[in-house]
């Protein structure tokens, strides 16, 4: 997609901090942390939201929740937990419309959120 940051963080017109690239699914350093560790979990195929998910596609379920529970048990996260959160659309807060999943830990997070 020509006009979405998130693409043009896979293709590298955009710098982004990696901590994990395969053939389905990357996974980089958020810009704007809202926590000591917030790393986002994106699919490379351009989905703009979960509601943009079908049965065609919805293998990118496991891709990208299963990649963020490995890499948070690689970063050593188990112990002190960490959250999960898939922003969709307007109310839902999202504001990169490219399927995201955010991980975030490193500190105590309020429930519920803002
Ligand atoms: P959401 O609000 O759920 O759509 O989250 C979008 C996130 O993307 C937000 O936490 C900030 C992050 N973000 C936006 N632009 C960039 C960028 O250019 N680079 C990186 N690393 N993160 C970005």
């Amino acid at each position: 997609m020509d006009d979405c940051i998130f693409c043009k963080i896979l293709n590298g017109e955009i710098p982004a901090k990696f901590i994990h690239s395969d053939g389905d699914t990357a996974a980089f350093y958020d810009v704007n942390p809202q926590a000591p560790t917030h790393i986002l979990i994106i699919p490379k195929e351009h989905i703009a939201s979960s509601a943009e998910v079908d049965s065609q596609n919805s293998d990118v379920w496991n891709k990208i929740l299963g990649r963020a529970v490995q890499i948070a048990h690689e970063l050593n996260l188990d112990k002190d937990g960490y959250r999960m959160v898939i922003n969709t659309g307007e109310q839902g807060g999202q504001t990169v419309p490219h399927l995201h999943l955010h991980l975030l830990a490193g500190r105590n997070l309020g429930w519920p959120p803002g």
